[in-house]
This record gives C-alpha cells, sequence and structure tokens, in this order.
C-alpha cells in the first residue's frame, strides 16, 4: 500500500536493505530557505559531503504528489527553480499528495518520510521552533511536535534568534525530546556557537549519539532527538551583527503582519539582505558540518544494529 505514495531512489533502497548507513536532507532549505543558485550548489554538495563520510544521502521532497526519498540531480534543480513548490508541513501531505502537487519537506515532513522509508538519521541546518511572541500568535512550528513523535534524530545547529529559544527547549523538555550538545555544554544559536542557553548532555562523539539513539529506541521511547552542532568557529557570525539583523527583521514582519508559514523564510530572507549575504554563507557552511556528523551518527548506528 505504501509504495502507492512512496519512491525510494533504488541506491537508498539497497543502502537501508544492506544495513548501511544513511541520512536524510530536507527540501525546503533548497525552496525556500535560501536563494538560487546557491541553494542547488548547496544541496548537492551536501550529499557530496555525506558520501565522503561513509553514509548514502536522501534528499526528501515530493514531486507530483509522490513521496520521494532520494532524490535525482534534475529533482534538486526544479525544487530550487521552480515557483511552484509548497511548502509541505504534516498538515499538507493528503492534499499536496491527492492532488499530485510538488512539496518542499520541512523538518517535519522529512522525519515523517524518512520513517516511512526506514532512514534514522536527518541532517539540516536550523529546526523551527517557539516564536517570539507565541503567547499571542501561537506560532510553534509543526517540527517540535515530530521530534516527539517520530522516531528520527535531526542534526542541526541549533536554532535561529528569531524563535524563543528558551520557550523551544522548554518545549522539547516537555515533550520528552532529549537536546544533546555535540561537544559542546550550551544549545547553538545557528548562526552563532553560543545562545545563552545550556543542552541536557554534551556528547564528544557520534558514537555516545548512536548509543543513545539505540537506547531510547530499543525501549519504544517514541519521538526523535535534537543534536545540536555549533556552527565552525571560522565561520560564525558576529553576535551583535547577526542579532540587530534579527531585530530589524523581526520588527519588519510584524509591520508587514507577516504570518503562518510565510513567518520563517520572511525572516531568513531579511537577514541574509541586512547581512549583505553573509548569514547565507554562514548557514551554508553550518550545513555541511552537521552533515558531517549526521554521516558519522549515521555510521555509528548501523554498526550497532
Ligand atoms: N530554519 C532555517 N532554514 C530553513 C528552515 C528553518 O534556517 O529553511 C525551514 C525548515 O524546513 C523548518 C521550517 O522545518 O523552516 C520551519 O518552518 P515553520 O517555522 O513554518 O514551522
Ligand atoms: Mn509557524
Amino acid at each position: 500500500m505504501l509504495e502507492k505514495y512512496l519512491h525510494i531512489h533504488p541506491e537508498v533502497k539497497r543502502a537501508l536493505s544492506e544495513g548501511q548507513p544513511v541520512v536524510a536532507l530536507e527540501s525546503t532549505i533548497i525552496s525556500h530557505g535560501m536563494p538560487y543558485p546557491k541553494n542547488i550548489e548547496m544541496a548537492k554538495n551536501v550529499s557530496k559531503i555525506i558520501r565522503e563520510n561513509g553514509a548514502i544521502p536522501a534528499t526528501i521532497a515530493i514531486i507530483d504528489g509522490i513521496l520521494k526519498v532520494g532524490l535525482t540531480t534534475e529533482e534538486i534543480e526544479f525544487l530550487g527553480t521552480s515557483k511552484d513548490v509548497l511548502k509541505a508541513s504534516r498538515r499538507d501531505l493528503p492534499f499536496i499528495i491527492s492532488k499530485k502537487l510538488n512539496g518542499a519537506t520541512t523538518v517535519a515532513t522529512t522525519m515523517i518520510l524518512a520513517n516511512l522509508a526506514g532512514v534514522k538519521v536527518f541532517a539540516t541546518g536550523g529546526i523551527g521552533g517557539v516564536h517570539r511572541g507565541a503567547q499571542e500568535t501561537f506560532d510553534i512550528s509543526a517540527d517540535l511536535q515530530e521530534l516527539a513523535n517520530t522516531n528520527v534524530a535531526v542534526v542541526c545547529a541549533g536554532a535561529k534568534s528569531i524563535l524563543d529559544i528558551g520557550l523551544t527547549l522548554e518545549y522539547l523538555e516537555t515533550n520528552g525530546v532529549p537536546v544533546v550538545g555535540f561537544g559542546t555544554e550550551e544549545f547553538p544559536a545557528f548562526y552563532t556557537r553560543q545562545s545563552g542557553f545550556g543542552v541536557d548532555y554534551k556528547v564528544d562523539s557520534s558514537m555516545e549519539v548512536a548509543n543513545a539513539l539505540k537506547a531510547k529506541w530499543d525501549l519504544d521511547l517514541k519521538g526523535g532527538m535534537v543534536i545540536g552542532n555549533p556552527i565552525p568557529k571560522e565561520f560564525e557570525m558576529d553576535y551583535g551583527t547577526i542579532n540587530n539583523a534579527i531585530e530589524s527583521a523581526l520588527k519588519e514582519a510584524n509591520e508587514k503582519n507577516i504570518t503562518g508559514k510565510k513567518v520563517t523564510p520572511f525572516l531568513l530572507d531579511k537577514v541574509k539582505t541586512i547581512t549583505a549575504g553573509k548569514s547565507l554563507d554562514a548557514n551554508i557552511e553550518l550545513v555541511y558540518n552537521n552533515a558531517k556528523v549526521a554521516a558519522q551518527i549515521a555510521k555509528d548506528l548501523s554498526n550497532l544494529k
């Protein structure tokens, strides 16, 4: 029945059936998170980095209503150039499928499809979270509920301070999602290595993460894990610069009454413009860094089975 909806790329299918490590990648970052042509360049490089680190990449998206796990180069180029690609969260899936539309998967949807295919480790840039002012707007990313319910580990560079990082961590705690720092005691804030908020556990190796994941899932403690991997020092942005940019982006979003699924892409684009593209370069580098760590975790996890 699943085959009617889900298409797993033959290379990914083979890797999964042989127990080889596979790393999932999202596509909203390609369609809505970064501008052309850097989005496509990033998507291709990230796959390459995963291969160089011993795992098979599986970029995830919905093409003509088919759930795809593992994309061709043409499909990646389509996602990076077409204006006809919806940002697909959990609630969008039934209609994107039944109407045979194209969807770029967010962290939430990438986790759902990865899990359907049997991919356990996923690399991205940053997760969605509780937005600042959520007390009024109720704007809490569906990514957090997915992390609570779906058994996929997400390697990210933390959460951006376009979000309320403190409330995001509280929400994850309530929902039983472990938040670990890869080589750090502090949850990273995407463009910067520090956020002022601690993690639950510091880990110093990919094997430590793999062991914890195995214990979690062996015991049916459902849900994912957030592995916060700080941006490498040489690409880190200046704390003041990035926070000023975020403050003005938030102000503009407020004035223009941007709401719902448009909020995150709007803020990302504004921050990029204000920082003259520097935030985009940092964003790309941190994704590469996450891909490397995710490949190592996937490898260690496959050796534990
Ligand atoms: N953060 C980024 N780049 C992104 C996103 C988040 O730095 O592209 C995307 C991810 O796909 C994430 C989504 O899952 O935004 C969250 O959107 P929302 O806040 O609408 O749930
Ligand atoms: Mn939202």
